[in-house]
């Protein structure tokens, strides 16, 4: 039975992008109100607050990157843009009335654990306790800005895909971008019709599987209001057609969906790309979805524009007025954008955070992130991640994995207000099993077929659930609590 204490369990939310406000929404749920979210930045959304570049939009269905228990009637397309993304977060917080927990501008900059509390400071000197951290800081947020040689003397506007600065024309200007990933594609089919010139330094072709993006109509869009069932079960089939084909096959990289999935953008390619020498510079050397595979509808399309050109030749270096390549051609530009990516190692970082033994994350991870699970981390106790390192982030609603995660979180936190321990956090010998298993299962996925991503580690292999996901639901299903460390002081 909970005591009064119990009850009053402090919790810290890090981040109120989508997984800090679920849990903020799913602590109140839970009966645990004492929780205050802490939010880097003035508003929250996370990456869609961050990432508002030209043509952003999710490729996982709208009705499937949505809260289980907040479907939305109004999502305007089967891949919705990110505005309305973000407008859909903001919605929920307020809707679920968890606004007024959240502390906007406040960074926290360093967590102790001391005498069974976490101690915090935040950037600006505030200080706060908590029996419970929930970090949910997000995976991708720290943009990767390559060093290219004289990219300090352009004299146009510069700025990575996640930092776009609005004030900047494009209009009838010279635009490049570099990098070919899901952001740069996105980017190239957005502004290839508005730029006077557009230029896209692509470093590695990449597989594109054709996915139509229909609207749905006012109809269909009343029906789901005045039937909001339909959204669950629409959630739900989607969810489980998602597990049962596309999940299952990455982690299997001799299946025949995997080869179907390739066969499907090969065809794309030969289909759409009508001049033989453009095609052979966008036909990738690697499997397909060995990177993370590239959505779009229209991306060929954009790149035979006779505005766009596509430049392979690698970058030699940027000059005040445009990029100049190995080849010696140089390409004017007013704008330049860095879709280069983002450094995918880093979590919570650069937060400084001390377990119970005093040593410091950093060290722990002095080779590379690893959590038992994803979620928990030796000697952190009460500390828990969601979207933590080696969960499943290939092409899955992260929606999702975050929910599955919570479900498993409270039970650990059950285990605190049963009154079972004081804290708790994953064994050493648990998360080194698990980071066993999980490297040996990572070498038949489709990420381990040979290509360069940011789903692989410092050692090329892959930090990724490399198992099923119906494997990654049952994981979540009930913690086996022999795998944690139970402290009692
Ligand atoms: O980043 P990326 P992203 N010189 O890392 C190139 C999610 N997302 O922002 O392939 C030249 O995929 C690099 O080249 P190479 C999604 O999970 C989702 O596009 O390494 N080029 C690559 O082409 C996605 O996977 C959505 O040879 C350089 C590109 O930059 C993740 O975010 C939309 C370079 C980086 O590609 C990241 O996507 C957007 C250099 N020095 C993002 N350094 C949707 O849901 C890097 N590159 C639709």
């Amino acid at each position: 039975m909970e005591t009064e204490k119990e009850d009053n369990l402090r919790f810290v939310i890090i981040g109120a992008g989508m997984a800090g406000i679920l849990s903020a929404i799913k602590l109140e749920e839970a009966g645990l109100h004492n929780v205050t979210l802490y939010e880097k930045a003035e508003r929250l959304g996370g990456t869609w607050r961050e990432n508002t570049y030209p043509g952003i939009a999710c490729d996982v269905p709208s009705h499937l990157y949505s809260y289980s228990f907040a479907p939305n009637p109004e999502w305007s397309h089967q891949y919705s843009p990110g505005v309305e993304i973000q407008r859909y977060f903001e919605d929920v917080a307020s809707q679920f009335g968890i606004g007024d927990r959240i502390r906007f501008g406040e960074e926290i900059e360093r967590c102790e654990f001391v005498d069974s509390r976490w101690k915090l400071r935040t950037r600006a000197g505030r200080r706060d306790e908590a029996d419970f951290i929930i970090a949910a800081t997000g995976v991708l947020h720290h943009p990767n800005n390559p060093e290219i040689e004289g990219l300090e003397d352009f004299d146009g506007a510069l700025f990575h895909s996640a930092r776009w600065d609005h004030d900047v024309p494009l209009d009838g200007k010279k635009i490049g971008v570099i990098g070919t990933g899901s952001t740069g594609v996105q980017i190239t089919s957005a502004l290839a019709d508005r730029a006077q010139k557009f230029s896209l330094f692509q470093r590695t072709a990449q597989w594109v599987m054709p996915q139509e993006n229909p609207a749905y109509s006012e109809a269909e869009k009343k029906e789901f209001r005045e039937h909001p069932e339909q959204l669950r079960i629409l959630h739900q089939a989607i969810s489980k057609l998602f597990a049962a084909s596309f999940a299952n096959a990455i982690v299997d990289a001799d299946s025949d969906l995997m080869k179907e999935i390739e066969a499907q953008c090969l065809l794309n390619l030969e289909q759409s790309v009508s001049d033989p020498g453009l095609r052979e510079r966008l036909r990738p050397n690697y499997r397909a979805a060995c990177k993370r595979l590239v959505i779009s509808p229209d991306f060929y399309e954009a790149i035979q524009k006779p505005r766009v050109e596509l430049v392979t030749d690698g970058i030699r270096s940027v000059e005040p007025g445009g990029v100049r390549t190995v080849d010696g051609g140089f390409h004017e530009l007013d704008v330049l954008v860095m879709a280069t990516g983002f450094r995918a190692d880093r979590f919570m970082r650069p937060m400084e955070i001390i377990g119970r033994t005093g040593k410091r994350l950093d060290e722990v991870w002095a080779d590379r992130p690893s959590a038992y699970l994803s979620i928990s981390i030796p000697d952190l106790p009460n500390f828990f991640m969601l979207n933590g390192p080696n969960g499943p982030v290939g092409n899955f609603s992260l929606i999702e994995v975050a929910e599955l995660q919570f479900k498993y979180i409270l039970q650990l936190v059950d285990q605190v207000r049963a009154g079972e321990c004081r804290s708790l956090s994953a064994s050493d010998v648990a998360t080194q099993v698990f980071d066993r298993e999980r490297v040996e299962a990572a070498k038949k996925t489709i990420w381990s077929t040979g290509c360069r991503s940011w789903y692989l580690d410092d050692r090329g292999i892959p930090a990724t659930w490399p198992w099923t996901f119906d494997r990654f639901r049952e994981a979540m299903s009930e913690p086996d609590l022999a795998a944690y460390d139970f402290f009692f002081t």
